[in-house]
C-alpha cells in the first residue's frame, strides 16, 4: 500500500502533481497533514511519519521515504508504464537520476542560499552558483524543449518548481523562461493548484 503525506501549497504539491501526471491517483492514498509554515501558522502533525514532521513523506508497505527526488525516482521506477522517466538502464536513465540528485544536492541549496543572502567561500566551492546552475539548464534545454530532450519527465516537474514559486528568480534566458512557462501550464499542475487552494480555504 502506498500513502503520500501531503500539505496543500507546499513542497509535497510536486509529488501530488507527479501522481496526477502519472495517472496513478487510484494507487496512492493521500493523507493531508499540518506542517509548521513560514508565517508561524501550523504545527507538526503527530500523524505524519516523516522523521522531522515535514512533507512530502511516502510510505510503501511500512517503508518511509522522504525527499522529493527520492520519492519521484521511487514512483517512476515502480510505475514505468506511466512514462514520466526513461526506462531503467536506457540511455536517458543516468541523466534522469543525475538531474533529480542535482536538484536536491545542488540546485535547491544554491537558490535558497542566494535568496537568504548567505555568502561564504565554501558555498561556490561546494555548489558553484546560480550562474553555473542556469548554464547547466541552458545547455540541456538547447537540445530539446525538456531537460531530457523531447519528453517531459519528473526531472522537469521537480526542477522548475522553485522558479514557479519565485518567478523573480528565473534567469533572463528565453530557453529557461519558456521551459518554466511550459511546465507551469501543464494541466496536472493547474488541477493540483486549484485543489490545494480549495483545501487551504476549507482548513482556514
Ligand atoms: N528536502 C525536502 C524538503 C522538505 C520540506 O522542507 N518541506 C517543507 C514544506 S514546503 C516542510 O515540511 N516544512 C515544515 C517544517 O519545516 O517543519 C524535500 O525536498 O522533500
Amino acid at each position: 500500500m502506498l500513502t503520500i503525506y501531503h500539505s496543500p501549497e507546499s513542497r509535497s504539491s510536486a509529488i501530488i502533481t507527479l501522481i496526477e501526471e502519472m495517472g496513478i491517483a487510484d494507487k496512492v492514498t493521500v493523507r493531508l497533514v499540518d506542517i509548521p509554515r513560514m508565517d508561524g501558522s501550523g504545527a507538526i502533525d503527530p500523524s505524519n511519519p516523516h522523521p522531522e514532521g515535514k512533507v512530502p513523506c511516502l510510505v510503501h508497505d511500512g517503508h518511509v521515504l522522504t525527499e522529493r527526488g527520492a520519492i519521484m525516482l521511487y514512483l517512476t521506477t515502480l510505475f514505468p508504464e506511466a512514462g514520466l522517466a526513461p526506462a531503467v538502464g536506457s540511455p536517458g536513465w543516468g541523466s534522469y537520476i543525475t538531474w533529480l540528485s542535482w536538484y536536491q544536492g545542488v540546485f535547491e541549496p544554491v537558490l535558497l542560499l542566494e535568496a537568504a543572502g548567505v555568502d561564504h567561500p565554501y558555498i561556490p566551492k561546494t555548489f558553484r552558483s546560480h550562474v553555473e546552475a542556469a548554464a547547466r539548464l541552458h545547455a540541456a534545454l538547447a537540445k530539446g524543449p525538456y531537460l531530457l530532450g523531447d519528453t517531459f519527465s519528473a526531472a522537469d516537474l521537480l526542477i522548475h518548481t522553485p522558479y514557479a514559486l519565485f518567478e523573480d528568480s528565473v534567469p533572463n534566458d528565453p530557453l529557461i523562461r519558456d521551459w518554466v512557462a511550459r511546465c507551469m501550464a501543464r494541466p496536472a499542475r493547474l488541477r493540483v493548484l486549484a485543489a490545494d487552494a480549495a483545501q487551504r480555504a476549507k482548513a482556514a
